[in-house]
This record gives C-alpha cells, sequence and structure tokens, in this order.
C-alpha cells in the first residue's frame, strides 16, 4: 500500500474495516478470513500511531476509550422507552388482534399487517446519531431515565460508531436489545470459573453486567451484540410509512436486525409464525423469552395510541418460563444402554418450559459436586425446547436443615453387579452388561429406534413388557415373537400384531449403516455408522480393521477407533451379529465409493433460512456424507443454496450471483434419490 497521501488512505483503510465489521457482526456474511481483518487493522493502528493528529472518534480503532469520570450519567429519554403488553396463549393473542380491529373498524376479511420479530432476552437500549455518528448510548432506565453507558456501546462491534450510506435523518435514536450469544456467554463463564473469578447465571444477567461496567475496557472482551427493534426521536429526515421497511432501512445504514423479523398478514398468519419460531428457539444462537407484534403500518400505529405505558398497537407473546424452582425429593440410579450410572433427581412437579417435569438429570457425581447438591434442597430447574430437564443450581440459603448427602450406590441398582469408574472419566458403570436388565432393555430400545432398525410399533413400553416377560432377551429374540405370544399381551389385538409382525419382517431388510448403528457400540453415532459403512463397504472389513486403519475414516478419533476394536474383539458380540444374520437381518453391501466418486465431491453448498424437516445439523451432515464441502456464506465460488424459510440476505446474494437455489422440499426430494430418508 502506498503512504504518499496518508490522510486519504487512512481513512480508506477505516472504511474497508468498517465494512468487512459490517459484514461479519451485522450481516453475518463476512468475506475475508479474520487473519486478513487483524491485518488491515493493525496496519490502520501504525499508521495511526503515526499520525496521531489524524485519528478520528469513528475510527475502529477507538472503540474502547476512557472511563467516564463520576459513575453513569443519567440520561432523560426525550420519547419515553414503553414497555410491552403481554400474551401468553395463542387465545390471547386473537383477543389483541379482535380488540385493534374493533379500534380500526376492521371486519375479519380486512386482515391487519402485522411485522413479527422474537423478543430477544438482553438489555433495552437506546442509541443516539446525529449526523449519522453515535453520541449517545443509554439504557432503559425506568423508560423516562436511563444510564449513561456511550462508552460501553462504542465498544461493541455490530454496533456502527458512523451509520453507513447516505439519507439517515439529522437526528434519529434507535432503539433495541443488547445481549449475549449462548456459546460466548458459556464460554466467558468457562474462563472465569477456570480463573477463579464471578460467573454469571444466564445470558441476560451477564450482558447487563458487562453494560454496567465503568471500565469499557472490560465490556469491550465481553461477546455482546446489539438487534435494532424500533426508532425514537427523528427529526430533519424521511423515514418510510412502516415498521417493517424503516428496520430494513436502519440495517442498510449499518444497524443488526434479527434475520427472523418477517411481515404476517392477519392473525392466523401471526399464529404459525409462533409455531414456526417456537420449534426454532433452542436452535437460536441467543435466548429469546417470547416474540412480538407490532401493528407494521405507522398511521394505522397512531391511530391507536398508548394505554399508560405500552402502545395498544404492540403485543409480546411470552414463551412458558423455562426456569422454576422446586424441591429434590430423592435422587435415584438409572443404569443407560452402555452400563453408564447417572443420578436422576426426583423433583416435587413444577410447571416450566410448558410441561410439569418431575426428574431432571443431574450427569453424573461430579456435577452433583460442582453443584453442592443435597437430597433436600431446592434448585432451579431449566427446561428448553424438547431438551430432558436439568438442574441449574442450588439455592443455598433455602437449604432445610435435615437436607442429606448424595450416597453413590455400591452395586448396580437393577442388576446388583459390581460398578466400574475407568481412571480419567467421569462415568461409572454397571459392569453386568447384556445381563443386567437395564442395559438389556435400552439396547434393545436403540436397536428398534427410527435411526437403526426402524421397528415402528415396538416402543420403549411394550419393549419393557417383552423383557419383563422374558420374551426378549436379545435382539434377535424380536424375530421369533409368534402372533399367539403376542396377542397374550395387554392392549395388543390382532390387527396390531399382525402389523407389528409385518414390520419386523419387512425392516429385516436393512442397510450396513443402520445395522453398525443399531449395534450400540460406544460412541459410534449415526454419521460415524454412515462414514464406517461409506469407507468399507462391507462388515466383514469393518470388524478385521484395526484401530490405526478405523482412525482413518471422518469422525473416528483414537477413543472411537478403539471401541469399534474392543467391541469386535469380543465373541458375545460376534454371536450377536451371527444370529441376527440367522434370524433374516441382511443388508446390501458393495465396493466403497471413493472421496472423489461421491456425487457432490468438490461443490460447496450454503444452508440459509429455517429448514423445517430437519436441523441445520442434520443437513450438513448428508452434504458432507454425499461429498459436499458447506459453507457458512455465499460466494462465487458457491455451487447451490439450499433455502429454508424466512431466508434473508444469503438468498439474495444467490439470485443477484445466479447460483442454483434449491428449496427444502427439492432438497429432500433429491436426498430421497440418493437413499437418504429425512
Ligand atoms: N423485538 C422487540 N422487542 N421489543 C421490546 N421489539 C420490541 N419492541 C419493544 C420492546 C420493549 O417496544 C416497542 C413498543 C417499541
Amino acid at each position: 500500500m502506498s503512504v504518499d497521501n496518508i490522510p486519504e488512505e487512512i481513512q480508506q483503510l477505516c472504511e474497508e474495516i468498517d465494512l468487512h465489521n459490517y459484514r461479519y457482526h451485522v450481516l453475518d456474511e463476512p468475506t475475508v478470513p479474520d487473519a486478513h481483518y487483524d491485518k488491515l487493522f493493525k496496519q490502520l493502528k501504525v499508521w495511526e500511531s503515526q499520525n496521531p493528529a489524524l485519528v478520528s472518534a469513528q475510527s475502529p480503532t477507538q472503540r474502547v476509550g476512557a472511563r467516564p469520570n463520576s459513575g453513569f450519567g443519567q440520561i432523560t429519554h426525550e420519547m419515553p422507552m414503553l414497555s410491552l403488553d403481554n400474551a401468553f396463549n395463542p387465545a390471547e393473542l386473537s383477543d389483541f388482534d379482535v380488540r385493534l380491529r374493533d379500534r380500526l373498524g376492521r371486519s375479519a376479511d380486512k386482515p391487519i399487517e402485522y411485522a413479527c420479530e422474537p423478543k430477544l432476552d438482553g438489555i433495552a437500549v437506546s442509541l443516539l446519531y446525529e449526523d449519522g455518528l453515535l453520541i449517545r448510548g443509554a439504557t432503559r432506565g425506568d423508560g423516562a431515565v436511563g444510564e449513561d453507558i456511550t462508552h460501553n456501546v462504542r465498544t461493541i462491534p455490530s454496533i456502527p460508531l458512523k451509520l453507513r450510506g447516505t439519507g439517515y435523518p439529522q437526528k434519529l435514536e434507535v432503539r433495541g436489545e443488547i445481549y449475549m450469544l449462548k456459546a460466548g456467554f458459556k464460554a466467558m463463564n468457562e474462563k472465569a470459573a477456570k480463573s477463579g473469578d464471578k460467573t454469571f447465571v444466564n445470558p441476560r444477567n451477564a450482558a447487563a453486567g458487562s453494560i454496567r461496567q465503568l471500565d469499557p475496557r472490560i465490556t469491550a472482551t465481553r461477546p455482546l451484540e446489539m438487534c435494532c427493534y424500533s426508532i425514537g426521536v427523528v427529526s430533519d429526515g424521511e423515514m418510510p410509512a412502516d415498521h417493517y421497511a424503516t428496520l430494513q432501512l436502519l440495517n442498510q445504514w449499518g444497524l443488526k436486525i434479527n434475520p427472523y423479523l418477517q411481515k404476517s398478514n392477519g392473525i392466523t398468519d401471526a399464529l404459525g409464525y409462533i409455531e414456526k419460531m417456537q420449534q426454532l428457539r433452542t436452535e437460536l444462537p441467543y435466548e429469546i423469552d417470547g416474540l412480538v407484534f407490532k401493528v407494521n403500518n405507522y398511521n394505522l400505529q397512531q391511530r391507536l395510541g398508548f394505554i399508560s405505558r405500552a402502545p395498544r398497537w404492540a403485543i409480546a407473546y411470552k414463551f412458558p418460563a423455562q426456569e422454576e424452582i422446586t424441591q429434590i425429593e430423592q435422587v435415584e440410579f438409572q443404569v443407560g444402554r452402555t452400563g453408564a450410572i447417572t443420578p436422576v433427581a426426583r423433583l416435587t412437579p413444577v410447571f416450566v418450559g410448558g410441561v410439569t417435569v418431575s426428574n431432571a438429570t443431574l450427569h453424573n457425581m461430579d456435577e452433583i459436586a460442582r453443584l453442592e447438591l443435597k437430597v433436600g434442597d431446592w434448585v432451579v430447574v431449566h427446561r428448553a425446547g424438547d431438551v430432558i430437564p436439568k438442574v441449574v443450581r442450588v439455592i443455598r440459603d433455602k437449604r432445610p436443615g435435615d437436607a442429606t448427602e448424595v450416597e453413590f450406590p455400591d452395586a448396580c441398582p437393577v442388576c446388583q453387579s459390581a460398578i466400574v469408574r475407568i481412571e480419567g472419566e467421569v462415568i461409572s458403570r454397571c459392569s453386568g452388561g447384556l445381563t443386567c436388565a437395564a442395559q438389556r432393555k435400552e439396547a434393545l430400545v436403540h436397536y428398534v429406534s427410527k435411526k437403526a432398525l426402524d421397528i415402528d410399533g415396538l416402543g420403549e413400553k411394550l419393549i419393557d413388557t417383552l423383557v419383563s416377560k422374558e420374551m426378549v432377551a436379545k435382539f434377535d429374540d424380536i424375530y421369533y415373537l409368534s402372533k399367539v405370544n403376542l396377542m397374550r399381551l395387554e392392549r395388543m389385538g390382532d390387527k396390531s400384531v399382525d402389523k407389528l409382525l409385518a414390520t419386523i419382517e419387512r425392516t429385516k431388510h436393512t442397510s450396513l449403516d443402520k445395522f453398525i448403528y443399531a449395534l450400540g457400540i460406544r460412541e459410534v453415532g449415526e454419521a460415524t455408522a454412515r462414514n464406517l459403512a461409506r469407507e468399507f463397504g462391507y462388515l466383514a472389513r469393518i470388524l478385521a480393521a484395526d484401530v490405526e486403519r478405523l482412525e482413518q475414516v471422518a469422525d473416528v478419533g483414537p477413543i472411537v477407533a478403539k471401541h469399534i476394536v474392543s467391541f469386535f474383539a469380543q465373541p458375545h458380540n460376534l454371536e450377536v451379529i451371527d444370529n441376527l444374520r440367522s434370524a433374516g437381518v441382511t443388508w446390501p453391501e458393495a465396493e466403497p465409493v471413493a472421496e472423489d466418486e461421491l456425487l457432490l465431491a468438490g461443490k460447496v453448498y450454503v444452508l440459509t433460512g429455517t429448514l423445517e424437516q430437519m436441523g441445520r445439523s442434520e443437513a450438513k451432515a448428508y452434504l458432507q456424507e454425499l461429498g459436499a464441502k458447506v459453507s457458512g456464506s455465499v460466494s462465487k465460488k458457491t455451487d447451490c443454496l439450499v433455502a429454508g424459510t424466512a431466508a434473508g440476505s444469503k438468498l439474495k446474494k444467490a439470485q443477484d450471483l445466479e447460483i442454483e437455489i434449491l428449496t427444502e422440499q427439492q432438497f429432500v426430494d433429491f436426498l430421497k434419490t440418493q437413499g437418504v430418508e429425512v
């Protein structure tokens, strides 16, 4: 780079760094590697140190400034920062729509357009831009007066110090939420715990604690983001006529908005949005505690007005609380498929995350020690989506005087075999193997599960009965079940027995990967099983492979390789395989396909939007299995974009670059042609 014209070069470099910042932190579409960004940043620092008079307050190097001299100043909001009315179920949301239509004199056939967006669980803030420059950041406070946090908001990379482009009003107040990503929160807490520093209870508290630091150098180290959801004071400038268009414009000016923002035509559409977001909730990289629905059109908003401190034209749809307090009644020990002994807390039933919870996993004894948990303690239980409820902390102040220590059993609670704990492992296991009824049952449940032999109709309850009545003990016993015997069981009629026997017969024809997965080898999940099947083609070759050879398979490290070798070294496991073959279980075997001969070898795929029929990671695994590379951003090198619903800027970019685009259904259909069942 030439340095003949330093002021211009510095200016250009600032703009280039700002652009990368915007692409990375606001659009989530970086176009250069981190190392390149770091190089540019370093260069700017060098030039600025040589030309201190040319350092502008908006330079990317100037995000971390001095701490305020006299604590946090107070800011009176020129326009109060409102709160939101709440709805707790679909009926209350429908009532809201009816109320608004009554007020506006609209019949049901003239639906109101709503802007729908997630309600981030963070800290509400206001940013003030004058002539495009960030001049102030304030917390919401009590809605009328907040705290001056300008020194801290400047450190947040998704907040531009200077608006991009042109056309913004001379004075523009932007409002939104500062929050912390779940992954950043976890990493930050782990680091703090290691160095003996204070940890935070949840991402929201961590964000609040970070934004209320006097020293901006501390805030700068915290993984904070800001997402904008409205405007406040605007003067000397034009803004669009609706909320959705306003947020799009804020995004063009460099501010982050939520990618799941969408319009809905009427309340039925809005209810569909709830369904979709509820499913997505646990996959989101940040916590949300609900959704917000706003009348999109500003004229209508004005006509509707306010009631006390909340607008009539908006409502927060609150999800059920994910954390509640309850008491530990007992700690019991369960035996899993691989013999792992897991402590489970029996709780006083509590309604959390939309269901009544009476059990929560405690993982292992180390976790109990970490939580310092005793029987009788009051605890906070967390339940998110379909994930197993978890005890997150003990409320020490509420510990009853008669709380007792958790005692680990001396022997397996099911079969009384010895319990072993391998050095370096946190898990203790029952040494009974398949002689232990609990392990047998879990192994059978795994064998018949969807991703294994997929014997629909042979559920956990029926297996329980079959095991306890000693009708099934080993996998192959399933294939010798008779109609007469099954008919003797409760709730098993003629039709359901016929159906079950037909399914058992049909699913005898399986695939090598499903068969390997079904065997229940430790640490061999469906992806590893697929990689093994693809790499070897024949079961006999997997049986013959040593640790070194197995380690060459994608996904297989030394531990997994050792598990595979030791599984096949045990005569009783080979006997299981022989017996299954004798019972008629078959799968096609073929020469493996070389990596570069895979259908999608060398192809670059990008996934965007919400996939309804599978998770992102599942879609990624399918593509990788077919040889494709999966990238996070669209570029000229992209061969195909798989676009789910609510796809945003990546879809637009792919259209601009004329890249092949598949809808989710087209993608699923394509996978089916490759024998992948979704
Ligand atoms: N997503 C979103 N969260 N949230 C919070 N929008 C939104 N709007 C709010 C609040 C308090 O208030 C409006 C009245 C602007």
